[in-house]
């Protein structure tokens, strides 16, 4: 609640990574902020998959605020891929060292937020009926944040416990001696699932679609390695905002090389492990056969790890180029199935007839579970967004705006909706590049944005319809410029039923987009509409 009854000058909803850093940005210009967040504390994403084995799959050094250059200096990160219990930490750091928490109201998860057109302010309610008003609502409510369970007939009937792993407990559940069910095999599966081998005593895996995993090759960094990334950091930032994640990125299409040498660089590649590996040819992700070549040869590097044919070729991927679903980074994934306690179940050829209240029935076969676990994803992208209920000019809903599919001007602003504000939402690079990179570029255009509009005194900025339409086109025709649209993946919302096929995020690398943003800028926000403060309502 506004505790004096003057509308705060920004509600910002979310305390994971965007959230904090839009706060400690606001705060620094003099706006009155405030920051609404579900979790008991900070860290978004990194709060709730406490799950074994959840590690980023960006190398550390690079997974970090590039905002404080102190920050990024004193902060000794222990393994090239941080895991999330060290990822919190720093989080949480970030939180102390900047004063964050003062700000935030824990425990608050956001139902609605309103626009009123009168005084051209946001009224944000939540579960416990508080309300909050602002000039401006930003949403920092993360692109993978509402889990998502899988509907297979009787689980409600399943008695044994069941855990998401987007909504892992705190008090970490106990697999000892255990037989243990997992469902699904996109990142957050092929982690956990070596991890859960080694405490259960049985493992069954149930895989709907195989996907391409890389190893990791995870080591812990020397002080050496770090001094030496840390020597040329503005360097290695000013590239990240180019090219999103610092991979070592080719001229060379796949097909002008000859097999020979296309196998000795993937063979290279693979041994340095990581997302590196797609990164190999320049035509990969827009050339089927070029694709065809490293999709061969990582199904090759799978049947020469998993022992039993059968099951290594159930775990090679055969309905979508490899990159095209968000490619997965592994510790020993493929590895896991020479285990004696581990089983695959591939769904494609013996669905699941119905779970009952002690395991499941496939294919007519009763395979007792104690414990399930669903790594079964999210309503990506705009899903946390329309969790909420948005209403706009006219009281619009944003739910019956985006029935046909998110609409955005530059994944930032929503035509109807002023002074609201997302961060890597729909419509912006978002989940195909370093999520911190995307973050930190969008809150300083927003925070730039609002300092426009307190020094000119205006009230509110919006999208123009004509504008967003163009910009809905444009990242449409990215997106068909690559072979993405090929896979079912959840960038196209294919992994919800009902969801409209829109591939979401837009496709075009990190640097040229911020140049499109800064270009709408430089033209006077060319495609948005302002009101000034004494038109407000009228
Ligand atoms: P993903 O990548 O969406 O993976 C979810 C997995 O769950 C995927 O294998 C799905 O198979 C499977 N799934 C979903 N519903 C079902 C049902 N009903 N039955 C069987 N299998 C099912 O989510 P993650 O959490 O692994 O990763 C999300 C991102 O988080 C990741 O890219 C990183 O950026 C971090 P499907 O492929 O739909 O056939």
């Amino acid at each position: 609640m506004n505790r004096d009854g003057v509308p705060y000058d920004a509600i910002v909803i979310g305390a994971g990574l965007a959230g904090l850093y839009a706060l400690h940005r606001l705060r620094g210009m003099g706006c009155r902020t405030v920051v609404l967040e579900a979790a008991s504390d900070v860290g978004g994403v990194w709060y709730w998959n406490r799950y074994p084995g959840a590690r980023c799959d960006v190398e550390s050094l690079q997974y970090s605020y590039s905002f404080d250059t102190d920050l990024e200096q004193e902060w000794q990160w222990t393994e090239r891929y941080a895991a999330q219990p060290e990822i919190l930490r720093y989080i949480e750091h970030v939180a102390e060292r900047f004063d964050l928490r003062r700000d935030i109201h824990f425990s608050t998860r956001v139902v609605s937020a309103i626009f009123n057109e009168q005084q051209s302010t946001w009224t944000v309610v939540t579960v416990a009926g508080s309300a909050f008003t602002a000039q401006h609502c930003i949403m920092a409510t993360g692109a993978l944040s509402v889990p998502r369970l899988p509907a297979i007939a009787g689980i409600e009937d399943f008695r044994g416990e069941v855990h998401h792993t987007g909504r892992w407990p705190k008090r970490a559940p106990d697999f000892a001696g255990k037989r243990v069910g997992v469902i699904g095999t996109g990142s957050s599966g092929i982690q956990v699932i070596p991890q859960i081998a080694r405490q259960a005593a049985h493992l069954t895996v149930f895989q709907r679609t195989a996907n391409f995993s890389i190893p990791a090759w995870n080591r812990l960094l020397s002080s050496e390695d770090q001094a030496a990334f840390k020597a040329s950091y503005r360097e290695h930032r000013a590239r990240a905002r180019e090219v999103g994640t610092l991979y070592e990125f080719s001229d060379r299409g796949a097909l002008q090389v000859s097999a020979t040498e296309r196998e000795r660089e993937y063979a290279r590649r693979w041994e340095k492990g990581g997302v590196n590996f797609v990164h190999a040819f320049n035509d990969l992700l827009v050339s089927k056969p070029a694709n065809d070549t490293i999709a061969d040869f990582v199904r090759a590097r799978i049947r020469s790890i998993v022992k039993d044919a059968a099951v290594a070729d159930s775990l090679c991927p055969d309905d979508h180029p490899l990159g095209t679903k968000r490619i997965c980074v592994d510790t020993g994934y493929y590895e896991t199935y020479n285990r004696t306690n581990v089983r695959l179940i591939n769904l494609k050829k013996t669905p699941i007839d119905h779970f009952h209240a002690t395991g499941v029935r496939v294919a007519g076969e009763d395979l007792p579970i104690d414990s399930l676990v669903c790594a079964t994803g999210y309503d990506a992208l705009s899903g946390a967004v329309l969790a909420i209920d948005i209403r706009g000019r006219a009281g619009i809903r944003l739910r019956d705006k985006w029935a046909s599919g998110p609409r955005t001007l530059l994944g930032i602003m929503t035509a109807g909706f002023p002074n609201l504000f997302i961060i890597t939402g729909a419509g912006s690079p978002s989940v195909l590049v370093n999520m911190i990179v995307g973050i930190e570029h969008h809150v300083q255009w927003i925070a730039d944005c609002i300092a426009h509009l307190r020094a000119r005194q205006l009230a509110t900025i919006d999208a123009s319809f004509d504008a967003e339409d163009r910009w809905v086109e444009h990242v449409n025709q990215a997106a068909a410029r690559t072979l993405l649209p090929l896979a079912n993946s959840w960038f196209l919302g294919a992994n919800i039923p009902g969801k409209p096929r829109v591939f979401m995020p837009y496709a075009a690398k990190i640097g040229v987009y911020r140049r499109e943003c800064q270009d709408v800028v430089d033209r006077g926000y060319e495609g948005f509409v302002f009101t000034e403060a004494s038109h407000a309502g009228s």
